[in-house]
């Protein structure tokens, strides 16, 4: 206790935006606590559940953020600084209140609080349900970013939608993937708050109308068959000890019935009360799909309504702040997180033109100041391209300003490049012709954008050489990088509370609001205690772990069968994880570029290797996959089976079960990432060269201590770069390997020939043997290896083996191990999302934090 409090005079001390009033309030939250469980959610403290003190402390924790919004506001107003609003479909959140109390400096007077609950404040933490709106890494980077915004002191507004369902629960049953969904509102959320008065109009469909005015301009009207409400709640995200609080605004679908009056007046009142229901559908799901664009009416939908909604508030406060349209990219800064909220660009030219009766020329100066694109996926499939028929049917007019925008725009190239139809048609922001006509959504960010960025220097370097290039030889300063970065206020310091204390022990806590502070950690590799305390927090992250997937697991052996919720399928009950093996772990989606199926077969091959020597002196092993697949992609679910089928085969063999285990953790998302990431020894990024944009996971397990075994790919470079080679497993093939590769006909079938070990696996699992009763089960996923390898699987099968067996001989020594794993820590100092941040606001965005 004395020594957290020394911390939080250190931290008063040493930061200067700590300031005297900026420190949240701690005194008087045991008593607010107890007033919010009697007189909030009308409870006894004798009588209340583990989830209605939950709800007392949070609703008592957001009394205070919400005082420092009004006073982060209250200070952006008086000095006009520029605020940025990031538009993104996913914000994926996870949990709130063990990040609120930590960024508030709200612990001791929490665990007293709870304590007058009569409770323990970890239980509270485990309470909440994951705020799961998004995918993956796009979602859980648009959250990153929001902390670190808010710990750096910049005005920042994200705008998304209220899903009310996240993304969905994940069951493993008989070794497949089965989706649930995630009612995540289902007991209310006590850290949102609505604000319908401030609710605004969305329109859909009908037609334009032009006409000629008075004066002999053109007028245009739209005339909308639709109109819906969009409700703005909010959700505070606060600073790391700084007083600052920003809002995250989450937009819920709700029917506007006074719009749909023709239906009452006919009398038709239950097909109006049917409508009013579909238009409530907007804001029911996330769309469950990572990487491949869904091109669905509802999905288009749910990008108009939120972007609607953000920009009218958008435009609103600033016009009610004294700005005019025209100093809207002085005061105002967008951010486009993909292609998903790119319909903001005719969004704001309609707003700016056939409301405030702009020209055209000033509407579009003003909007392509304001707006900035990030680009996430190199991936084809991921590409949003909109049949324009359907976007002309619930967006008329914004179709025409595509068209006008296309038209302005290729004026410009073909005066550029006189007659060169190619190039006219690879830039143009329509393709195709008649039914088959789309509109590209990254060339229209491009164009509308005065900035777009990729994620990783490599990420960056491929749009300029391949998707974007003739964009990059048309504005050759519009394309650059930003690395992405993860907090580690979260992804250090909360989950892995061991480590961030003995790291504070040696190096002071600078490093939570400056990561590059890290590097003080270098000569400490060499320190032989430090490097014991530091293995031993490993271990004792990796046994806390195991513990609690065992009790997810139903523990004892003798539950009756059918696997409970949370249970690690593979791992048969009563059969305890190895503490001391080397945790090996791939968690992230899955999709066939990641490569989950070439750590299985590798899995396999190593599961021969024991077979043949079973008194081999091995390296023992738990290797742990954990991830959602699109519900709809079946290669993806497939691999989720083969994981399932290899980890029981093992698990039953008692000859290789010392040595080796694959467990297959279902529901992967935030709040078991937490858990994941600080009990890792060995982090698996071996996504093809050229594939991975950039990859966050890489980050999260480095700054754990985790070794990466991986390739050259995303930021994995970059990681490699920093820690410095003689520090990480690096295999396979490259970036311009790959390609070459795949130019000269690529033939993988010549590999598994050349390969015995190799083709050993792939008969085995062409054999049936892994899947007695469904014995063809794989026979289609060997064949597509085989005759295709899209993603070179069997190309840098061999290298990756070598990659594994110098990682089991690095294990043998932990002294060896630990040093490294130390050097990998200290070298995270760039891959903060504070560093990204302010790469954005400085370079993109300009913008400078409150004073
Ligand atoms: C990333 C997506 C994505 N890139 C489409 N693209 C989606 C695409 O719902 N959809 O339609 C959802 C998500 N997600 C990831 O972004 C990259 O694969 C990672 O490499 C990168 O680290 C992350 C953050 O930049």
């Amino acid at each position: 206790k004395t020594r957290q409090q020394s911390d939080k005079q250190r931290a008063e001390q040493v930061d200067p935006r700590a300031g005297a009033s900026a420190v949240t309030p701690s005194t008087g939250l045991a008593a607010d606590c107890v007033e919010a469980l009697r007189l909030a959610v009308g409870r006894e403290p004798d009588a209340a559940t583990a989830y209605e003190r939950y709800l007392a402390l949070a609703t008592a924790i957001r009394g205070r953020q919400l005082g420092a919004w009004l006073d982060t506001e209250s200070r952006r107003r008086q000095a006009g600084t520029k605020r940025v609003h990031y538009l993104s479909l996913e914000f994926l959140v996870g949990r709130s209140l063990q990040n609120a109390v930590l960024n508030l400096d709200l612990e001791d007077a929490a665990r007293d609080g709870v304590h007058a609950l009569g409770v323990v404040l970890e239980d509270l933490y485990e309470a909440e349900h994951d705020a799961a709106l998004g995918n993956g890494g796009l979602g859980r980077l648009a959250a990153c970013f929001l902390d670190a915004l808010a710990t750096q002191g910049y005005p920042a507004v994200g705008h998304g939608i209220r899903y009310e369902y996240g993304m969905f629960r994940q069951e493993i049953r008989d070794g497949a993937q089965v989706e649930r969904p995630d009612n995540w509102l289902y007991r209310g959320n006590p850290w949102e708050l609505s604000r319908p008065d401030e609710r605004v109009q969305v329109h859909f469909g009908g037609h334009v109308e032009y006409a000629t005015d008075a004066g002999g301009g053109l007028s245009v009207r739209w005339l909308p068959a639709a109109s819906l409400w969009a409700v703005p709640y909010i959700t505070l995200v606060p600073g790391w000890r700084n007083g600052v609080s920003n809002p995250l605004v989450l937009w819920e679908a709700v029917s506007g019935d006074d719009f749909n009056l023709a239906y009452f007046n006919d009398g038709d009142y239950i097909r109006a009360v049917e409508d009013q229901a579909r238009d409530e559908t907007i804001s029911k799901v996330l769309y469950p799909g990572d990487a491949s664009a869904a091109g669905k009416a509802l999905r288009l939908k749910q990008q108009y309504f939120f972007v609607a909604a953000a920009l009218a508030r958008i435009l609103n406060e600033h016009l009610a702040e004294g700005g005019a349209p025209a100093t809207l990219p002085e005061r105002v800064a967008i951010h486009l997180n993909d292609t998903h909220p790119v319909v903001a660009v005719p969004e704001l030219m309609r707003l700016l033109l056939d409301v405030h009766g702009l020209g055209w020329d000033a509407a579009w100066d003003i909007t392509t100041r304001t707006f900035a694109y990030t680009n996430h996926t190199l991936m084809p499939e991921a590409l949003e391209r909109w049949d324009v028929g359907l976007f002309g049917s619930l967006l008329p007019r914004h179709l025409d300003l595509c068209n006008e925008i296309n038209r302005r725009f290729l004026d410009e190239v073909a005066r550029r490049w006189p007659g060169d139809a190619g190039r006219i048609e690879r830039l143009s922001i329509f393709e195709g012709f008649g039914a088959d006509q789309r509109i590209r959504m990254a060339n229209l960010a491009i164009v509308g954008s005065h900035s777009v960025n990729g994620v990783a220097e490599l990420h960056s370097a491929l749009l300029k050489r391949d998707l974007f290039s003739d964009f990059h030889t048309l504005w050759p300063d519009k394309l650059r990088n930003v690395t992405n970065g993860v907090t580690q206020r979260r992804w250090l310091r909360q989950a892995n509370p061991a480590l961030a204390r003995l790291i504070t022990d040696a190096i002071g806590e600078r490093w939570v609001t400056d990561l590059e502070a890290l590097a003080e950690l270098a000569p400490l590799a060499d320190d032989a205690a430090f490097r014991e305390a530091w293995w031993d927090i490993k271990r004792l992250n990796v046994r806390v772990l195991a513990h609690q997937l065992a009790a997810a697991a139903g523990g004892p052996a003798s539950v009756p069968s059918g696997v409970p919720t949370g249970a690690p399928a593979g791992a048969p009950k009563g059969v305890a994880l190895d503490p001391d093996s080397l945790f090996d772990v791939q968690v992230k989606r899955i999709h066939e570029y990641k490569r989950q199926l070439m750590n299985l077969l590798r899995v396999l091959a190593q599961y021969l290797r024991i077979k043949d020597a079973p008194n081999g002196d091995w390296t023992p092993r738990t290797v742990l996959m954990a991830g959602k697949a699109a519900p709809g992609y079946w290669a993806a679910k497939q691999i989720i089976r083969l994981a399932c089928d290899i980890g029981r085969c093992i698990d039953t063999d008692p000859q290789v079960r010392p040595w080796l285990r694959l467990v297959f953790v279902p529901n992967y998302g935030v709040s078991l990432a937490e858990r994941i990431f600080p009990a890792s020894d060995l982090s698996e990024q071996i996504s093809t060269a050229g594939t991975e944009a950039s990859g966050t996971g890489n980050m999260k397990f480095a700054l754990n201590g985790a070794l990466t075994i991986g390739t050259l790919d995303g930021a994995n470079i970059e990681i490699a770069e920093a820690v410095g080679r003689e520090n990480i497993f690096i295999f396979g093939l490259t970036e311009p390997e790959v390609a070459a590769l795949r130019n000269s006909g690529y033939r993988p079938r010549d590999f598994y020939e050349g390969n015995a070990e190799l083709r050993r696996v792939l008969d085995l699992v062409a054999s049936g043997a892994l899947s007695p009763g469904d014995p063809d089960r794989y026979a289609g996923l060997v064949h597509e290896l085989l005759a295709y390898d899209p993603y070179l699987v069997l190309a840098d099968f061999a290298d990756y083996l070598e990659a594994q067996d110098a990682a089991a001989d690095c294990f043998r020594d932990p002294q060896r191990w630990t040093a490294m794993a130390i050097r990998n820590v200290a070298a995270m100092g760039r891959f903060s999302s504070d560093r990204s941040v302010r790469d954005y606001a400085e370079g993109i965005w300009g913008m400078a934090p409150l004073t």
